[in-house]
């Protein structure tokens, strides 16, 4: 059968527009919480199969999306390079942080260690629904490494932001190490079953200009090239969120994604002149109007179908907050399914 995810990644929109959310399974749902309470702890939750794999499926069971996400983490890539990731209740995850390039030395990719993420793609497809297709993911090499050598986000990267300013090589051999370990990560994904993958770089936006081109593009480039020289009908999504408007555009034009995942503050016309007619594009409804629902969601979605052509898919412009009702995310599968019509309007 069509996905018509997959058909609109490769630039062949069908019906409608395709639909699903960045972190569709998560704390809004109460079904999420509920097996959540089941796990140790948020480790321990992505890396048991039969839990990971009923969280992946919950919110294709609530709302039958185009497309499911596996349940993971961008941080197991540290995790599996030997660094340990605890979860605080209430602060999100933790890593214990790199002081200094000597500590790089003790970084070696473990790939057992996420042997757990192959089985739970394994049992999402077999209980797939045919017109849905699976997405695999890890956090972009910039990303991760803010992660890795800050310990969270808490600092506000001020001592990844360092090593980007004076420590150039120690960042470049981290980011190298990586870009190593995502490759292999990224291709098992697709081995067990992943039909599309999504580059996450959450933190792209801390950079500008020169350091962009050098930690984002350059490295992104480099991973997407080996993924695709083993693997190349499988599409990539990039996802530079909050990247300056040039910027956006360089990594579209540069890296070699198949498409474009925007964030919310990409103007659409911007978004329709200078990149949709580069890739396809995704997002960028804002989590807020997810949360707040009804009327002012219903208008934001109009503006967006109105403005941008039929090579979009809809998703927001991060990810969807604990906050949200889930009957609102019910709202927008409805008012995109019931959008047939406009879904190829220019
Ligand atoms: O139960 C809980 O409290 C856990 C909350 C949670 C969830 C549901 C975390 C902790 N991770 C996840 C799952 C997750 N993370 C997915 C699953 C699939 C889906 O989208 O449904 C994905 C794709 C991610 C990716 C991820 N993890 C990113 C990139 C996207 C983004 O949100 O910018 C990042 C930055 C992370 C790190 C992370 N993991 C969890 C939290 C709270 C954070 C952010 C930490 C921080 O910056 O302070």
């Amino acid at each position: 059968m069509e996905k018509l995810f997959l058909s609109t990644l490769n630039g062949q929109p069908g019906k409608r527009k395709p639909v699903w959310l960045m972190r569709q399974a998560g704390r809004y749902l109460p079904e999420y919480r509920a097996l959540r309470s089941q796990a140790k702890n948020f480790l321990d939750l992505c890396l048991t199969p039969q839990l990971a794999s009923a969280i992946t499926l919950q919110p294709i069971e609530r709302y039958h999306f185009d497309a499911a996400i596996m349940f993971a983490d961008i941080l197991l890539i540290p995790y599996a390079l030997g660094q340990d990731l605890t979860f605080h209740e209430g602060e999100g995850p933790r890593l214990p942080g790199l002081e200094s390039a000597a500590a790089l030395a003790k970084l070696s990719y473990a790939p057992e260690r996420l042997a757990p993420v192959g089985e739970t793609l394994q049992r999402v497809r077999e209980r797939l629904p045919d017109d849905v297709a699976l997405i695999g993911f890890c956090g972009a090499p910039w990303t991760v490494a803010c992660y890795m050598i800050d310990g969270s986000s808490h600092t506000g990267f001020s001592h990844t932001l360092r090593w980007a300013n004076s420590l150039k090589y120690d960042l470049n051999k981290l980011i190298q190490i990586i870009v190593e370990a995502s490759e292999s990560y990224l291709c098992k994904q697709i081995e067990a079953g992943a039909e599309a993958l999504q580059i996450f770089d959450s933190w792209a936006g801390l950079l500008e200009g020169e350091m962009f081109a050098q930690a984002v593009i350059e490295p992104t480039k480099e991973l997407v090239r080996r993924v695709k020289a083993r693997h190349p009908h499988i599409p990539i999504i990039g996802f530079p969120r909050q990247a300056s408007l040039t910027d956006y555009a360089a990594y579209a034009r540069e890296t070699g994604v198949d498409a474009v995942s925007l964030d919310q503050s990409v103007p659409l016309v911007y978004a329709r002149d200078k990149l949709q007619t580069m890739k396809p594009v995704q997002g960028n409804l804002s989590p807020d109007l997810l949360v707040r629902g009804g009327a002012p969601m219903r208008e934001a979605l109009d503006v967006l179908y109105k403005t941008l052509g039929p090579e979009h898919i809809i998703n927001l412009g991060h990810g969807v907050l604990p906050a949200t009702p889930p009957e609102h995310v019910a709202e927008l599968v409805d008012w995109v399914r019931g959008n047939e019509a406009a879904g190829t309007r220019k």
